[in-house]
């Protein structure tokens, strides 16, 4: 048991150096930790049983920087990965920090940055293909406003098509193997995101010149930041065929973007998350994009990035475990969940059938069906309970 705790790179985790390496600046106070080499980070990663790393461009080369800088900072990131076996499954683009995007990166009103944005972008996915990634993350963090007067915003949907279109273009145009991943954020820093919530983003990407191409990266916190069903959002991704990503975190309710450690929030949320990860079949990374408080220093820091895994492995078992108990099997059959997949119309039978089936409608006892059991509660006191560790 002790054993099935300890990661390993077939657990696909994998981190941001964006993450650990956060330095605790909020608007509140400086820095609390001093800036993490990425050449450590990989190696720690690595101890720690992490498989990948993920990075945005200036998380690895310094914004600005000149070829020979960049180059020695590439060459230094790639030594350390051959010398670990770590891999970088996704790497995305930093479009939020500059002042140049303050005012929005793909659809800043001024063309010029627009431009840079798009720019910046296929320089970093030039660097991504390099490393091997699959994965091309894109959080539109500054993609928004705080005035409805000031942003047209279907003009600014336009704009985020004309760049996700000439993106998928670039990637079939060099022939990487590459997909994009929208991850949807409802606020913060901005007043209001574009793409909010998943919903928003599965519809947005029905309208892309590339749809096949182009899929999601949900975030925990995101999702319930914006009040929705965390694993309800996650599911219906999974259904659309585009969950290509996922960002694992926590978040305590509607408050500030919190990227707490995976579970340390709404932990019956996590638990049901890794159930229906595990349970479909989810085959990508694991990526934590969490912050480590900023009262912690390095070492604390660290304690954080291995929990994060150490509690998706303890609600891996935890989900296997409900999986298989008998009382859980009798509950689920007593609750008539797995009713749930048998098509509403029989075999072979049409639209004109139930029309005329009279035990559909005119002979169907609704009062009696209104006062069925439904058996809910036991079965959700169960999956608590083992949650709880007493089941
Ligand atoms: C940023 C944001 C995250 C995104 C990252 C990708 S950067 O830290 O808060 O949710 O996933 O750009
Ligand atoms: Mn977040
Ligand atoms: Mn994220």
């Amino acid at each position: 048991m002790a054993s099935d705790l300890t990661p390993t790179k077939a657990d696909r985790f994998s981190f941001g150096l964006w993450t650990v390496g956060w330095q605790g600046r909020d608007p509140f106070g400086e820095v609390t930790r001093p800036a993490l080499d990425p050449v450590e980070t990989v190696h720690r990663l690595a101890e720690l049983g992490a498989y990948g790393v993920t990075f945005h461009d200036d998380d690895l080369i310094p914004f600005g920087a000149d070829n020979t800088e960049r180059e020695r900072c590439v060459k230094r990131f790639r030594a350390a990965l051959d010398d670990t076996g770590l891999v970088v499954p996704m790497a995305t683009t930093n479009l939020f920090f500059h002042p140049v995007f303050k005012e929005g990166a793909f659809t800043a009103n001024d063309r010029s940055v627009r431009r840079f944005a798009l720019r910046k972008t296929m320089r970093n996915i030039d660097l991504a293909a390099e490393l091997g990634a699959r994965t091309y993350v894109a959080w539109g963090g500054r993609e928004g406003a705080e005035s409805d007067a000031a942003k047209d915003p279907r003009a600014a949907l336009d704009r985020l098509k004309e760049a996700v279109d000439l993106l998928c273009q670039y990637v079939r145009e060099r022939g990487y193997d590459l997909r994009f991943a929208l991850e949807p954020k409802p606020n913060e820093p901005r007043g209001d995101i574009l793409l909010p919530t998943i919903g928003h983003a599965l519809a947005f990407i029905n309208q892309l010149e590339y749809p096949d191409m182009v899929g999601l990266n949900p975030e925990v916190g995101h999702e319930t930041m914006a009040g929705l069903n965390v694993v309800h959002g996650y599911a219906q991704a999974l259904w659309a065929g585009k969950l290509f990503h996922i960002d694992l975190n926590g978040q305590h309710g509607l408050k500030y973007d919190q990227d707490l450690r995976f579970g340390a929030a709404d932990v019956k949320s996590a638990f049901f998350l890794v159930d229906l990860l595990e349970g479909a079949g989810y085959d990508g990374p694991r990526h934590f994009d969490f912050k480590p408080p900023r009262a912690e220093n390095v070492d604390g820091a660290w304690v954080s990035a291995a929990a994060c895994m150490r509690t998706y492995l303890i609600l891996r078992e935890k989900a296997r475990a409900f999986r298989q108990d008998p009382r859980v099997i009798d509950a689920l059959e007593a609750a008539g969940v797995g009713a749930l997949s048998t098509p509403t119309l029989a075999p072979g039978e049409t639209l004109a059938d139930l029309v005329a089936d009279p035990t559909a409608y005119e002979t169907f006892d609704a009062d009696a069906a209104g006062a069925r059991a439904v058996n809910i509660e036991h079965l959700d006191q169960l999956a608590l309970e083992h949650l709880l560790g007493v089941a």
